[in-house]
């Protein structure tokens, strides 16, 4: 919908029950800050009728007439008989520079419940529906003002828990992610273009490309792709966390790391084996990943149930663990079990390294020391390393699962293309192929996109955003 030809209405409109399109031809409103008790509640209009709802909402109607775009206006609004609800200030926007590119009214009202329940009621009672969730973004998408990715990263936003989650949604929201996807998809249909040219002159025998070229061009875009997927997965750990098991024979000093880690006493110290009993569970933020650390009880045979039931959470834990610190500790320096010795998510680390007496083949390990703390700042370091794989937090992006599933579609096909080139196949299959790698990543920035793509997206957004 790009004009503001306004569909006037005689009641309150309703979405259609037998689509599941939304009318969005609808003026919707929604109260856009959290219903409750605050100094201030912000209520959004939207859609052709904005004004006129807004103007009819108006203790003194005529003043409607005065409003101008993005000039704030302070008004009173009254219900039915004319009696005030609330003053508020108005700040009318014009279609098409607005966020949802309609017209549209903010009214910051007083943030009492009570208050914004009859502003919306008032505003419903003139004509405007309640809005779906996300519908204020859907709209914006819709009307061109932002694209698909950076719709799915205003979500992101409202839902980041750390700074830096926060941060690497902005970076997605300011296009970070959508102009690297739209440069590759050019280039991609650039080579597509050549090729299908060729399609046309298949009888000539004329090659409208360069195989060798065309190789080169995969293999730098497999690249590109490759590492917006690892972006996928620093980023994933930067909104969900990491979960890390600290692990190791009972008296290895678990649950002195995690007190020194910690800063306090938060586990229990004892040098009695099998003291943990339990599993000990914190977050903490750390360089902006939230952080969950885990002291398990020793994972020896338990000589007790209680013992028993400790040591099969503390399984369960390592199967699910982002990384293990096995700790090595004298006098036994005990290695982790045959099954965890192969595993890519185990760090070997030889604590209570102030006891000195390192065996000599030990001493390639990093060496640390819970109760000194010595070497512990630098292995958490190497530990935020390894989990981000070497990327920079202050460049990542927030990634949603879809985003990457459609690069590894794009991947997959581009691999297909190399493949196909190599065995001398026909432009046919090649331009095929490559097709489907442009049409995957143009589902990231929506410039293909269905309903019901954008109904499972923007359904969970909040209701007013
Ligand atoms: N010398 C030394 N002793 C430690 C160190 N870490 C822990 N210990 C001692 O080892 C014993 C067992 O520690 P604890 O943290 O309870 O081990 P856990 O069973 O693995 O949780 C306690 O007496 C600690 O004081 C360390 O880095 N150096
Ligand atoms: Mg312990």
């Amino acid at each position: 919908m790009k004009s503001g030809a306004p569909a006037k209405r005689t009641g309150p409109a309703t979405p259609d029950p037998m689509t599941s399109r939304l009318n969005d031809q609808d003026t919707i409103v929604a109260l856009a800050t959290p219903e409750g008790h605050a100094a201030l509640g912000v209520v959004r209009l939207s859609g052709p009728d904005a004004w006129d709802i807004a103007g009819k909402a108006l203790r003194d109607p005529s003043r409607v007439a005065a409003f101008e775009p993005r000039k704030a206006v302070l008004v009173d609004l009254a219900d039915s008989k004319g009696e005030p609800i609330d003053q508020v200030v108005i700040l009318p926007w014009k279609n098409p520079a607005s966020y949802t590119g309609e017209d549209l009214i903010e009214f910051s009202c007083h943030g009492g419940r009570e208050t914004l329940r009859l502003v919306v009621q008032r505003l419903r009672d003139l004509g405007a529906r309640p809005a779906e969730p996300g519908e204020f973004t859907r709209r914006a998408f819709l009307n061109g003002k932002m694209t698909l990715e950076q719709a799915e990263a205003v979500a992101a936003l409202i839902d980041a828990r750390t700074a830096s989650s926060a941060k690497a949604a902005v970076r997605v929201l300011e296009g970070g992610l959508g102009n690297r996807i739209r440069s590759l998809q050019e280039a991609l249909a650039e080579f597509l273009s050549k090729i299908e040219i060729g399609l046309d002159f298949v009888e000539e025998e004329i090659k409208t490309y360069e195989p060798d070229e065309l190789i080169r061009f995969l293999s730098d875009l497999e690249q590109q792709l490759s590492t917006l997927l690892q972006q996928h997965r620093a980023g994933h750990l930067l909104r969900h966390g990491a979960l890390v098991v600290i692990a190791g024979p009972p008296n290895a000093g678990k649950s002195t790391l995690l007190n020194r880690i910690l800063g306090y006493d938060r586990a229990i110290v004892s040098d009695m084996p099998g003291t943990t009993r339990d599993y000990l569970d914190v977050t903490i933020d750390l360089e902006g990943i939230p952080l969950q650390l885990v002291d398990t009880a020793g994972l020896r045979e338990a000589s007790d149930a209680i013992e028993q039931e400790g040591t099969q959470r503390a399984h369960s834990l390592l199967d699910r663990a982002d990384r293990i610190l096995w700790l090595l500790a004298p006098p036994t320096f005990e290695p982790p079990p045959s099954s965890l010795q192969k595993d890519e998510r185990l760090t070997l680390l030889v604590n209570k390294s102030d006891l000195g007496n390192l065996p000599a083949e030990l001493t390639s390990l990093p060496q640390i020391s819970g109760r000194t703390g010595k070497g512990v700042d630098e292995m958490l370091h190497r530990l935020v390393d390894d989990l981000l794989q070497g990327a920079d937090p202050s460049e990542l992006l927030i990634l949603e699962e879809r985003h990457a599933d459609r690069i590894s579609d794009a991947v997959a096909a581009v691999g297909r293309t190399s493949d196909l080139v190599q065995q001398h196949a026909s432009e046919e299959l090649l331009a095929t192929e490559l097709r489907d790698a442009v049409n995957a990543l143009g589902e990231i920035t929506g410039t293909i996109t269905t309903d019901d793509l954008l109904n499972r997206i923007f359904s969970r957004f909040c209701i007013g955003k």
